[in-house]
């Protein structure tokens, strides 16, 4: 299918229904009526869409589902983004980094409403069943069925009042139940630990799917504890954010989205959870203790379209992580006082490659060991750094490689930091006893030129834009259709 070149009309979709639309015109997404199984098929397909950075794809006929739909991969290409964020689908990775800092930097607080969307059917105590959502076996080799992927998961600090909104993945234990698996240095992860389970009570929840895209990406940003994600998505969408109350509890969601689980997080019980196909790229781990939820309350719309994220390699999740996972990290180099002038998590390194850019001359051992410190310190998820000078662009992944390839010095430009107690368990080549005791390493690489060289010493590059006089280049860019190029 041919890509359009239409601009989405810089408008930003406000529900999911909505985006589905956006993408529909600009050849983002593909619509399937023919019935598809959620056994597996459903994920396969999700699969090979995404690693060929193809469009999303709403399932209208799910085996055993009639009258719900999934959208999957809402945000696994960078054009996807770009839509969410009210620029052309065709804006460059750069410009869509500019356009995020710029909303990311003027949040708008949220609007109450009486009124969510999903309130349409509602299922209670005995007669949840969670098993009646359209849920898909997405992997083979999955420990079951995954049903909160594309997710916003709602949790509220008891002391503060500050609501998270943060994606976490949780798979369906059986017809009452989940169990789940936060990182236990996520914001959920922290809450859970520090307010609920150091007291045995249980936590709230509320699990919401199919919400406005300005919503999810803010959920899966990475930001500062304390910090609202519901502003956040506000300052994403240029509008305020609609939310609503749950029913059981005073937690707030995007009141746009198709479906809403309330319920609560056992702090006394756990259940098996896992293995999972990972963003690594990888089935990662094995079936393990995770946590369990009790969900209480189930209220979706009438034809509900659920949302997911084939979770894997290039998926949403590594995709939006270079986005708000990036500026997250430049915010926090900034703050360390490095001089960094950008970051770059390519969604092909799944989160373990960072590329750091930072002022020309300003490199060096010096500053690269600063890096690589600021980015072990408290969650570990790099585990490979390349600190390259502004005279690289760090969103052409063929630039960066001829400059770690010819720049590092392999000898003295490697630095390796091991850590314990803050690694990422997932990381596919850690070892059992390593992910135990969340010990890991990670490497950052020197690939500027020493500060302590005079100019003359710096090898100029062999490219077109360096190695000739500008007149000479302005005439040659002037006459290259003459040439007969
Ligand atoms: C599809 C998807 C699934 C994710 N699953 C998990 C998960 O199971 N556990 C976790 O801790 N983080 C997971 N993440 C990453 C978090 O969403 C991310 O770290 C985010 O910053 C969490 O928000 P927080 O900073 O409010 O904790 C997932 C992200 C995505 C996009
Ligand atoms: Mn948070």
């Amino acid at each position: 299918m041919a890509y359009q070149q239409e601009k989405p009309g810089g408008e930003i979709a406000k529900d999911q229904r909505e985006f589905v639309e956006v993408c529909r015109r600009t050849g983002d997404v593909v619509v399937v009526d023919q019935q598809v199984d959620w056994d597996l098929e459903l994920g396969a397909i999700s699969r090979h869409a995404t690693e060929m950075d193809g469009p999303a794809v709403v399932f209208n006929n799910i085996k055993d589902y009639p009258g719900q739909s999934m959208f999957a991969n809402p945000i696994s290409t960078w054009r996807r983004a770009a839509i969410t964020l009210g620029l052309p689908a065709h804006a460059r990775i750069p410009e869509i980094y500019a356009e995020y800092i710029r909303r990311d930097s003027n949040p708008v607080g949220p609007t109450l409403v009486k009124d969510a969307a999903c309130r349409d059917v509602i299922m209670k105590g005995d007669r949840v069943d969670l098993t009646q959502l359209a849920t898909p076996l997405i992997h083979e080799g999955d420990g079951g069925r995954y049903l909160g992927t594309w997710c916003i998961v709602v949790s509220k600090d008891p002391d503060s009042g500050w609501v998270n909104w943060g994606t976490y993945r949780f798979m369906i234990h059986n017809k009452q139940y989940l169990s789940g698996w936060p990182f236990a240095p996520s914001h959920f992860g922290n809450l859970l630990r520090q307010k609920y389970l150091t007291q045995n009570k249980p936590m709230p929840v509320a699990i919401v799917m199919g919400a406005d895209q300005s919503s999810h990406l803010a959920a899966t940003s990475t930001t500062r504890p304390g910090r609202d994600e519901a502003s956040l998505a506000g300052g994403l969408a240029g509008r305020s954010i609609e939310i609503a109350k749950c029913l059981d509890s005073d937690l707030t969601f995007p009141a746009c989205a198709e479906v809403a689980l309330e319920g609560e997080i056992l702090p006394d019980k756990i259940a098996m959870e896992g293995p999972y196909g990972e963003y690594p790229g990888y089935r990662s781990g094995e079936m393990g203790a995770g946590i369990l939820m009790k969900v209480n309350t189930v209220a979706h719309r009438k034809n509900p379209m659920l949302s997911m994220d084939c979770t894997g390699y290039k998926d949403c999740s590594s995709t939006v992580t270079a986005l708000g996972g990036g500026i997250g990290v430049q915010r926090a180099l900034e703050r360390a006082g490095l001089p960094v002038t950008g970051v770059y998590i390519p969604s092909e390194g799944a989160v373990h490659l960072f590329i750091v850019g930072v002022q020309k001359g300003k490199g060096g051992r010096e500053t690269t060991v600063k890096v690589l410190d600021a980015l072990t310190r408290n969650r570990t998820y790099a585990t490979k750094i390349l600190v390259v000078e502004d005279d690289v662009d760090i969103f052409n992944l063929g630039e960066v490689l001829h400059a770690w390839a010819t720049r590092c010095h392999s000898g003295r430009g490697i630095f390796i930091k091991h850590v314990e107690g803050s690694a990422q368990q997932l990381t596919p080549c850690y070892d059992q006893e390593e992910r135990e005791r969340r010990a890991g390493a990670a490497a950052a690489f020197d690939v500027t030129w020493p500060p302590s060289w005079d100019l003359s010493d710096i090898p100029i590059k062999a490219t077109f834009q360096a190695m000739y006089p500008e007149n000479l280049k302005k005439k040659v860019l002037d006459n290259w259709k003459n040439y007969g190029f």
